[in-house]
């Protein structure tokens, strides 16, 4: 049986809400029209870097195969579609120059490509940089002259740079094992390699990025999956730099697999923080032009249950409407 997806949950409430009946055509008319949002991001970055170890922790499926000597020449883009969210795995630089070459003219005809609307295709590109890799020179190429140029207006906004593999950063010295983070000294260096990187980027295009680092964490042939690190910190990044009406298309498709989840710098609450950025966008889109106010907050409460269930939330927890926008 498949499950309910979170349209129908939303739909269910709106039909079970004592609000009057114009105001409900309102509502279910709104979900209509998110249901045809989708969202795309390019997920781009050095052969290795771990795009399909990222694709496949973050989504609630196992789509992108991972790599052990894949051949970079027959290598093009792949396209994902999870019901609305569509993930374009996409080559970068470094697999040699006639290769090179093939890539950034795939990615740069991506970015040019608009939907229906007229919009840019592609919302967000996600570039991952090596973290075990001492020489970051062809991430460099592939964000400053590939990337950054073609990402029209907005491009601050459109770009997200994460530093994946940070247990291996040092040559997996300084990686507490057990803990599955970074001890201090790991950490001083990983943070001097986000600078570094920001600098880089800065130098190159005056477009400031905000880098993060994280680990996809790792499968060997039957062993245990090694957690990741920082995903729900990516995550988090990832929504924030989604436009607020397309949020909810990640409810249905996060790894519901809490583990994955656990690991993170705490610098910030990510999940929780997560949860309420979707639920708001969720419900101020749903219940825009409506004239609900103050019930609003009592209308989507199995919509809440199902939000409260992403990125480790506790099964059952409800995330609560905050009101911002109306008050
Ligand atoms: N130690 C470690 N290995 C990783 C990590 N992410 C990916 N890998 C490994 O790096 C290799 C390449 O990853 P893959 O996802 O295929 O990279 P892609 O070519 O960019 O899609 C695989 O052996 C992964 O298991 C990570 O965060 N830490
Ligand atoms: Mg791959």
């Amino acid at each position: 049986m498949k499950k309910e997806s979170i349209f129908e949950a939303m739909e269910n409430d709106i039909i079970n809400a004592k609000i009057d009946e114009v105001e409900k055509n309102k509502l279910l008319k709104n979900v209509m029209r998110m249901k045809e949002q989708k969202i795309n991001i390019m997920i781009t970055g050095t052969t290795g870097c771990g795009k399909s170890s990222t694709i496949n922790a973050l989504f609630d499926t196992e789509v992108a195969k991972v790599g052990v000597g894949v051949d970079p020449e027959t290598m093009e883009i792949e396209k994902y579609e999870l019901d609305n969210l569509i993930l374009w795995d996409t080559p970068g630089l470094g697999d040699g120059k006639e290769a090179d070459n093939r890539h950034a003219k795939n990615i740069i005809k991506k970015l040019a490509e608009v939907d229906n609307k007229g919009n840019a295709l592609i919302d967000l590109v996600l570039v991952i940089l090596d973290g075990s890799s001492r020489d970051l020179g062809t991430s460099y190429e592939l964000i400053n002259n590939v990337i950054i140029p073609n990402l029209g207006e907005d491009k601050e906004n459109r770009i997200l740079v994460a530093i994946n593999q940070a247990d291996m950063a040092m040559k997996g010295r300084n990686w507490d094992f057990n803990e599955n983070k970074p001890n201090d000294k790991l950490k001083e260096f990983l943070e001097e390699k986000v600078r570094s990187v920001k600098n880089r980027i800065y130098e190159g295009t005056g477009v400031s990025v905000e880098p993060i680092y994280y680990s996809a964490g790792y499968k060997e042939e039957g062993e245990v999956q090694n957690r990741p690190y920082n995903l729900s910190k990516l995550l988090y990044y990832i929504v924030k730099a989604t436009p607020a009406n397309k949020r909810v298309v990640y409810v249905d498709n996060i790894n519901s697999d809490e583990s994955m989840w656990k690991d993170d710098d705490e610098l910030l609450d990510y999940g929780k923080e997560t949860r309420q950025s979707v639920f708001d966008s969720i419900v101020e889109g749903a219940s825009e032009g409506a004239d609900v106010g103050e019930r609003i907050g009592g209308i989507f409460g199995t919509a809440g249950k199902k939000v409260g269930r992403i990125i480790g939330g506790a099964i059952g927890a409800v995330v609560g409407f905050l009101g911002g926008i109306f008050g």
